[in-house]
């Protein structure tokens, strides 16, 4: 454990007595809805959602980087920073490691996560930016370039990432490029996207039997013209191509503004191709915003949803989550902490919801009655579920407050030297 056990027990001490009286009145008022508190409770404990490794160190945007105090220096140090998110919040029991940046001996990497009661969740491919000694470039292109060698690179390196996460106990892999273009007429959108699909096929064809592969829509950035897989219909079309251990991946970031995601979650459940998610929230063209800091409401509107999808028992419903955000003026470790615990409280918020109500309002639609009844259970102030749900799971009924309180910040930092503020861009 990253943070004394002691300390988080004495944090806990001085909010249990207020937290089981907030739990108790909760528990009778949801009794008078029909909603057993405990059973919530049950499905909130057993959420779980990965946390991207790149999340943990500091982001920027393409104008400069603000370094933290005490950044992760590799991958180890990024493990241990996940750790205690996952220590304090019991919500994050998984990492997602990104190749080339996380690279390291898998033998390792296995041996010091299970050291630290995790374990790793999707691989995630980079072929949006060159590598030192790298033979092709991507200035113009990975999966979907003209150039056949270059295409074949971007394909072995996303074989390499299938062979790492063997070694580690993965089984999915997330493909996002960037390709696309940023001049009408510098591409020809029809054979571009013939050329990605074959490229997406030499993959599939290698995907172990039980892995799935996510591939990943996005709207615009780094390509500002066209991009090749820009939305959930190309997206969905490339699932389809691929075949039945192929899924989509919808990132809640990116899309333009106004767009239904809820309404794209539930066509691609219904059609058996919802991969998960990346969740992050979005106000304007930024895609990594924190979790639920701009619209909670949109993000309990997707997990009702998933909720409805889960209660029906749709089939092939088994949707990944991880979180996908940058932090630019936050401590990672309390945003990425702030972030799950607001997908858990989405979650827990769309489990109120009176679908035999709903479907009566809908069914005689009475539109007034149908939002209010989605209202109500948005409403609810599920925080006691949460924290009790922590609590009983080891973890800490107020994380951030835990985690300041055991200084683990100003610890790492003292053996972890400053890192370099120049350049912009993901890091
Ligand atoms: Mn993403």
């Amino acid at each position: 454990m990253m943070i004394d056990t002691s300390l988080v027990a004495g944090e806990n001490e001085t909010r249990e007595a207020d937290l089981k009286r907030d739990y108790e009145t909760l528990g009778e008022r949801l009794d008078r809805r029909g909603v057993s508190i405990d059973t919530v409770k049950a499905k909130v404990a057993a959420y779980g959602l990965a946390v991207p490794s790149w999340g943990v160190g500091t982001g920027g945007t393409r104008f400069a980087r603000f370094p933290g105090k005490g950044e992760p220096r590799n991958i180890f140090d990024k493990l241990e920073d996940c750790s205690v998110i996952q220590q304090l919040t019991r919500a994050t029991p998984n990492v997602s490691l990104h190749i080339p940046w996380d690279k390291a001996d898998p033998a390792e990497l296995k041996a010091k996560a299970s050291a630290l009661g995790l374990g790793f969740d999707a691989m995630n491919s980079n072929t949006f930016q060159d590598q030192d000694g790298q033979v092709h470039s991507y200035k113009f292109g990975s999966l979907s370039h003209t150039d056949a060698a270059t295409r074949q690179q971007a394909v072995e390196h996303n074989l390499e990432c299938i062979e790492i996460g063997k070694a580690i106990g993965s089984r999915a892999l997330t493909v996002w490029i960037g390709d696309g273009s940023n001049f009408p007429g510098q591409t020809n959108f029809t054979r571009q996207f013939e050329r990605y699909l074959d490229a997406a096929q030499s993959i599939y064809a290698e995907l172990p039997d039980d892995w799935r592969l996510f591939t990943e829509h996005k709207m615009y950035e780094p390509a500002f013209y066209s991009t090749v897989v820009q939305d959930w219909g190309t997206n969905y079309m490339i699932a389809q191509e691929l075949g039945e251990k192929a899924f989509c991946l919808v990132d809640l970031g990116h899309h333009a503004p106004n767009v239904n995601i809820e309404m794209i979650v539930a066509r691609l459940i219904q059609f058996g191709k919802l991969g998960g998610f990346h969740f992050n929230d979005s106000k304007y063209g930024d895609d990594d915003l924190d979790t639920g800091s701009i619209d909670p409401y949109r993000l309990f509107l997707v997990f009702n949803e998933l909720v409805d999808a889960e209660t029906r028992q749709a089939p092939g419903f088994n949707p990944a989550h991880m979180l996908d955000q940058s932090h630019n003026v936050t401590d990672p470790i309390e945003s990425l902490m702030v972030s799950a615990m607001e997908v858990q409280r989405a979650y827990a918020q769309a489990l109120l919801v009176d679908r035999s109500a709903l479907d009566g309002f809908q069914d005689s639609n009475d539109a007034l009655m149908a939002t209010t009844t989605l209202k109500t259970a948005f409403r609810t102030d599920v925080e006691p579920i949460l924290a009790m749900a922590r609590l009983e799971n080891g973890g800490a009924i107020d994380p951030v407050a835990a985690y300041r309180a055991a200084g683990y910040r100003q610890k790492v930092a003292e053996v972890r030297p400053e890192v370099s503020g120049a350049g912009g861009g993901i890091v």
